[in-house]
């Protein structure tokens, strides 16, 4: 009996061969089987040939890629390897730009990072002319992203110990209920951590439920060597604490005890009788109302929006919004100083892939019924690639709210009332980094605002005590966080997750500018107003300029304008970043975790565009130092006026758990905007005509069976 329960597997067959998908969830999902018989609208995969130039590798072209590599000496000659990242190498920007299409395809380069004998090594691989070059990393320390394969590997490596066996059975668990999880070390600059790829197993029983995670074995952490597969040393404390006993935990719809129909509320779906107003074409060229944008899975980023671009109603022209923006890194540190919890310092899209864990969604109940999905293309350690059905998830999205409206108050015989709804067009992924659950949404509004959501559900990540019940319990200090259940404790942590948005407002080369809202003071005699706010401009020079912490009593408007371009009456086109609810890291700045995760310190950071400058945490990110970080770039203070620049802004949450947020979460959202200022010359939907009853039709439901 193995710990790990790789039961879900599911077959997807395509034109050319069948490849296995695999996922690491320790249990069959229902969903998961029902949409693989069904596939309800769900359109065919990718296509085999890529239409442009950023167009994710196709499987032909990975299996080329794994072709050439297999004759490369380095991979030739090795008698281990594994590849932890292949994609496309992207063309350069400026090359991107000028392609139209119509035009031959620009030559396809893959980018491999390549683990061999415990190194990593970057390769670019040549598709057309099969030359294999090697890539220089920027980073100094850290490893590429843990593979799905090398995590069933070291996961099987515990059961190979006495030591471990024997503890699991001294605390009455028995091996075939024993699961674990594979968690990514930190790097605490400890001689063990040298120049030695690790990870830490901890373990749970999965008896009489699926939610293992409700019952840990406290205190129990195996240290690993992934490359050579062995136990280093095994933490063993908190004996003493009783696995809970997992009682009502389980969140499966099947197993609750049901007393009749459970719904609170009729089934809603979205009705199109025209049918959907966007289109995707070639696979990844998504067109809506006023939106044009180019949309691709990536391993690591989740999502990548490229080429995003608003039509402006006046001049029918497409103008440039932002070039790319994607989920560049997330930083979850937990807030419990002691051995099997310290390390808990997580960066998912460096460590895990935040695409790799985006599972296929769920269709009728992750997005609505009116959604198109778009499947993924990855590789496997290997090389060989494999299909991620219905990753994405696209939609137009109508939560019955205003566009924009004005009623004129009947005081002067004025009778005006004009309302105009407001539908959006929302891409969506969700990524499942084991018990967490991030549902990332892009969406666009026609007003040509673009809103950033994260939702986090999902299960914590909590920790055993021998405590049962409040009354036990001094003081809350003695705990790391708040008892949810008897033997439970929710460990507080944080969420932070950094958005890489190069922005390319009608053009690259773009200034950020610092709207600064100040308190002005009257002149005595002045007026009866003792105070007011005045806004206050300040363009950035440099990095430096644009390192942001914000605040209530300091309040600023974030804008990132083309000086070049102006409105009719004068004013710089622009985008602004528009902050909500938001946190900032606490922790102290020579605390490893926070040097890693340094792109932290700030809200927003504004750096030159540099290609290999994409990973907020550093290209390697596995048990890095932080000396590829945003801090470190920011830090040599390059200028940043009228230039190419990449706005950087990270989203955060505190998360104290609470009792509603056992056995499973409700999801927890906030978001970002960014918001055009002085983009249009007045509001660009001033001409969207209101609906009448001849537009919405009333359906009567057998209709839509
Ligand atoms: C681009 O980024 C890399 C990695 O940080 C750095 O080594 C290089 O100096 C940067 N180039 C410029 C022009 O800043
Ligand atoms: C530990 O237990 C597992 C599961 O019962 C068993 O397969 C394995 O052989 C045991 N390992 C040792 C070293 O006894
Ligand atoms: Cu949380």
């Amino acid at each position: 009996m193995e710990g790990i329960k790789l039961r879900s597997s599911l077959v997807v067959s395509i034109s050319i061969a069948l490849f296995l998908l695999f996922t690491w969830v320790h249990f069959p999902s229902p969903s998961l089987n029902n949409y693989v018989i069904k596939k309800p609208h769900t359109r065919q995969h990718e296509s085999d040939v890529p239409h442009h130039p950023l167009d994710p590798l196709t499987v032909p072209e990975f299996n080329k890629v794994r072709a050439i590599l297999a004759t490369h000496p380095l991979i030739e000659c090795s008698s281990t390897y594994s590849f932890n990242a292949i994609a496309l190498e992207e063309p350069d920007k400026e090359i991107v730009l000028k392609w139209k299409r119509g035009d031959p395809l620009l030559p396809r380069k893959a980018s491999v990072t390549a683990m061999v004998n415990g190194k990593s090594h970057i390769l670019l691989v040549d598709l057309n002319t099969a030359e294999v070059s090697y890539g220089k990393s920027g980073s100094t320390s850290g490893y590429p992203i843990i593979m799905k394969e090398e995590m069933d590997r070291v996961l099987r490596v515990p059961f190979r110990n006495v030591e471990f066996n024997r503890t699991i059975s001294d605390r009455g668990v028995k091996m075939e209920d024993v699961v674990c999880v594979p968690l990514s070390p930190g790097w605490y600059n400890m001689p063990i951590e040298n120049s030695r790829r690790l990870i830490k197993v901890q373990c749970f029983s999965n008896k009489d439920t699926v939610n293992f995670y409700m019952k840990p074995i406290e205190g129990l952490t195996v240290l690993v060597d992934i490359d050579r597969n062995e136990v280093l040393r095994i933490f063993d404390n908190g004996r003493g604490i009783p696995v809970p006993t997992g009682i009502n935990t389980d969140y499966r719809y099947s197993v609750q005890k049901l007393n009749g129909d459970l719904r609170l509320f009729n089934p809603i779906s979205m009705e199109q009788l025209k049918g959907p107003s966007f289109t995707v074409e070639d696979g990844h060229l998504v067109k809506w109302a006023n939106w044009e944008f180019h949309l691709k899975p990536d391993a690591r980023a989740g999502i990548i929006i490229s080429q995003a671009k608003v039509r402006d109603p006046e001049t029918l022209e497409l103008r440039s919004v932002m070039y790319k923006g994607f989920t560049s890194e997330l930083f979850v540190p937990y807030m419990d100083p002691t051995e099997a919890w310290y390390f808990k310092t997580y960066m998912d899209a460096g460590e895990y892939g935040f695409g790799l864990q985006g599972m296929p969604l769920d269709p009728l109940n992750d997005c609505p019924r009116n959604a198109y999905y778009m499947d993924a293309v990855f590789a496997a350690a290997d090389g060989t690639p494999f299909i991620r059905t219905n990753m994405i998830c696209i939609f137009e999205s109508y939560a019955g709210d205003v566009a924009w409206r004005h009623t004129e108050v009947p005081l002067n015989n004025f009778k005006v009332t004009e309302v105009r709804p407001k539908v959006n067009l929302v891409v969506r992924m969700v990524a499942s980094v084991g018990n967490y659950d991030y549902i990332i949404d892009w969406e666009f509004q026609t007003d040509g605002l673009i809103r950033s959501k994260v939702g986090l559900s999902g299960i914590l990540m909590v920790k055993g005590t021998t405590y049962d019940h409040m009354n036990q319990i001094p003081s809350q200090e003695y705990l790391y966080g708040p008892l949810l259940s008897e033997n439970i404790i929710g460990v507080i942590h944080d969420h932070y997750i950094n958005y890489y948005l190069d922005l390319d407002i009608d053009g690259s080369d773009n200034s950020f500018v610092k709207v600064n809202m100040k308190k002005h003071e009257t002149l005595p005699g002045e007026s009866p107003r003792k105070s007011y706010l005045k806004a206050i401009r300040k363009v950035a020079k440099t990095e430096k300029d644009a390192q942001i912490r914000l605040s209530l009593y300091d309040p600023s408007e974030f804008h990132v304008i083309n000086p070049s371009r102006k409105t009719r009456i004068g004013n710089p086109s622009g985008y602004k970043v528009v902050p909500s609810g938001t946190a900032a890291s606490l922790l102290d700045a020579e605390d490893p975790p926070q040097k890693r995760a340094a792109f932290t310190n700030n809200q927003i950071w504004v750096t030159p565009y540099n290609k290999t400058e994409q990973w907020a945490a550093g290209l390697f990110a596995y048990q890095s130092r932080g000396d590829d970080t945003l801090q470190v770039w920011s830090n040599r203070d390059r200028e940043i006026e009228n230039k190419d620049i990449v706005l950087w802004y990270t989203l955060g949450f505190h998360h104290i758990p609470c009792q509603e947020d056992y056995p499973i979460m409700p999801t927890v959202s906030s978001s970002f905007d960014l918001k055009p200022v002085n983009f249009f010359e007045r509001n660009p939907i001033l001409r969207l005509p209101p609906y009448s009853k001849d537009d919405l039709p009333v359906c009567k439901s057998h209709d839509l069976a």
